[in-house]
């Protein structure tokens, strides 16, 4: 009946193929190559059972050396690597969110930085205690912004934004001594555990880590998100287009990668410049196209309506069209192996903070005071460097599906009340979602999230899940690469409505949107939590009971295992696709599949068989649906 079409992975990897034919031309490396030349991968490393946090190892154990040196044993060895690997996320996750506080502290009327969701920062001031009456949005926000930079090193009680979760969630995690402290004291805390002769207990070391991944989901995420909102808008849903066909020969094309917004949304304000505009036309462009990679691409698609370039893993592939002016970074997810490629081409790689100094790039720090003449001086840089181009290497795949983006909670809330024709006295609340999920014409709903990992098939385990889980009546709401992976596949396409279920198919005719909602980047996450508790809230129930599981498919950074203990911490099953290191101790394994289920009311599954992961997920959300007799 439909014409509608995905974009299947066969033709991004036949236009990946094209490109790195060029690469080879110029003697560029790639990822792929990379990947044989680091396989097989360490045994010791994947079981999670190398240590070498003192000098007097590294210790490896095996069934012969049963203990380290000073006698740790797997459980302490595979917990304390686990709780490692969440403070390294929880801490970037959040100092992303510390640096959008600072940009909220320099907020000025006449800009760059201004307050553009004033309503947000009332709501949130007032939320906190902070006197709203009479005062200046500036000078509330920069009262605002002191206070969010002074969350991260409250000397007692608990983060501000734990007040937002459902009280039944908040006793939980009081019993289980895991309500989360300041952010600076959560990171120092697991690092001071983990040092050479402390915490080898592997009930312990999970405790920390769930405490240290609910100190980034509902402290350090949640203060980039919503403050990101305050300054450069809360999302509403935007058509755009990804994928790489984004990129125009014709055009300067700039993109801008990694995380935090104060960075991508000054180059979009001044690409759009007539002076940026007429410079492009001197030398001969016909105009500038600026798109998205990682985060970032999430963060300007959802307010600007910007296109995405790719996720993860086609990071590369932006450099290898050759006719990328310049890549612009700021922090994380950002290949080490961009500096050396750019240097191949024509490309500008040009790094912009202090956090993410990479050899072979131009680094321009990049600060909220300055970013004006920062933002101005790059994309000159990007436009004059249009000439360097090499006509013969400049090959762009047609590549690209369009898209419609920007559902935060706001937007959904307010779109799902179109689901629903009587009451009129529902908006503001998510009362009509929960009635698609009743009714059963939504079995459910899946947080899709993360990142890509060679160890899958780039852009497959997302989509074959999604595709899946679609059909069988299940909303997506995605975020970060996860997010991009649907959305240049086409499943962010309203269209997409034409491969759904008949539930689903007709609640997003009802309230016209995708069947994947782009719910933005991975700090994002924090949005979920807020959507979930206020279905709880709405609805009576708590959050373990709703039908609704999380899922990494593709995960690869430590920020996602942050997410992965904040998402569980907050009552979610969450499934992993990819193994977490710590096959090495059953007793840890046992306890984040098994028994935090008694503290927190949620654990993972680890599955690597996509197929079977999907059927795991649908039979968790319908046990769900059982228990609630719905
Ligand atoms: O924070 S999903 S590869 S881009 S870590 Fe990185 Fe993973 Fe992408 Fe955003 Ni999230
Ligand atoms: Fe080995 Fe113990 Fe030192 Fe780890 S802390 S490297 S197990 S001696």
């Amino acid at each position: 009946m439909s014409e509608f079409k995905l974009i299947t992975t066969e033709e991004c990897e036949a236009a990946t193929e094209r490109l790195l034919e060029t690469g080879a031309k110029v003697g560029a490396d790639s990822w792929q190559m990379r990947v044989k030349n680091q396989t097989p991968h360490c045994k010791f490393g994947e079981q999670g059972v190398c240590c070498r946090i003192c000098s007097m190892g590294p210790c490896r154990i095996t069934p012969k050396a049963p203990r380290g040196i000073c006698g740790c044993d797997a459980a302490g060895i595979v917990g304390r690597n686990f709780l490692r690997f969440t403070a390294g996320g929880a801490a970037t996750h959040s100092d992303h969110g510390r640096s959008i506080a600072e940009t909220l502290y320099e907020a000025r009327p006449e800009g760059p930085y201004k307050v553009n969701d004033p309503e947000k920062l009332i709501r949130i001031a007032k939320e906190w205690g902070v006197e709203t009456e009479g005062k200046d949005i500036y000078d509330l926000s920069k009262e605002m912004g002191y206070i969010a930079m002074a969350e991260y090193g409250k000397v007692f009680g608990y983060q501000n934004w734990v007040s937002r979760a459902p009280k039944h969630t908040q006793e939980l995690w009081e019993k289980a001594e895991i309500t989360p402290r300041a952010v600076d004291k959560e990171v120092s805390y697991a690092m001071h555990m983990t040092h050479m002769g402390n915490s080898s207990k592997a009930e312990a070391l999970i405790r920390q880590s769930l405490r240290n991944g609910l100190s980034d989901g509902w402290g350090g995420s949640m203060t980039g998100t919503e403050f990101s909102d305050v300054l450069f808008g809360t999302p509403k849903p935007v058509d755009t287009e990804a994928n790489l066909g984004v990129m125009k020969a014709e055009n300067v094309n700039i993109i801008v990668h990694g995380h935090d917004p104060s960075l991508s949304e000054m180059i979009c304000e001044y690409a759009d410049s007539k002076e940026m505009q007429d410079l492009a036309k001197e030398v001969g462009a016909k105009g500038i196209t600026i798109a998205g990679v990682c985060c970032t691409a999430n963060e300007v698609a959802m307010r600007r309506g910007v296109p995405m370039a790719g996720n993860f893993l086609q990071q590369e592939n932006c450099v290898l069209t050759g006719a990328c002016e310049a890549m612009v970074v700021d922090v994380q997810c950002i290949f080490p192996a961009m500096g050396p490629l750019s240097k191949c081409f024509h490309t500008k790689f040009i790094t912009t903070d202090d956090r993410c100094q990479q050899p072979d790039s131009e680094f321009i720090r990049f600060s909220p005071k300055t970013a004006e003449e920062n933002a101005k001086k790059i994309v000159r840089m990007a436009v004059e460097n249009f000439k360097n181009r090499k006509p013969e290497l400049v090959h762009i795949p047609e590549l690209k599906a369009k898209a419609t983006v920007g559902y935060s909670v706001e937007a959904i809330v307010k779109q799902l009340d179109g689901v629903t024709n009587s009451q009129v006295d529902v908006t503001g609340t998510t009362k009509p979602l929960l009635e698609c999920i009743t009714s059963g014409a939504l079995r459910g709903a899946v947080a899709m999230v993360g990142c890509n990992n060679p160890k899958v098939r780039p852009d497959s385990a997302h989509i074959d899940l999604m595709k899946k889980l679609i059909a069988n009546d299940i909303v997506i709401i995605a975020s970060g690469c996860s997010a991009q992976a649907a959305a240049k596949a086409g499943l962010m396409d309203k269209e997409a409505k034409a491969i759904c279920g008949a539930g689903l198919k007709r609640v997003c005719e009802l309230a016209d949107i995708p069947p994947v909602l782009h719910m933005g980047s991975c700090v994002d996450i924090s949005r979920m939590m807020i959507l979930a508790s206020e279905l709880a809230k709405d609805s009576g129930l708590n959050i373990s009971q709703l039908p609704v599981v999380g899922c990494a498919p593709e995960w690869m950074s430590e920020k996602a295992v942050s997410i992965g203990n904040y998402v569980v911490a907050t009552g979610i099953d969450t499934f992993l696709g990819v193994d977490p290191y710590v096959s090495g101790s059953a007793e840890v394994a046992g306890l984040l599949t098994d028994g935090i289920r008694d503290w927190v009311e949620a654990a993972y599954t680890v599955e690597k068989d996509i197929e079977v992961l999907g059927d795991k997920m649908i039979a968790r959300i319908e046990e769900k649906r059982a228990a609630l007799g719905i």
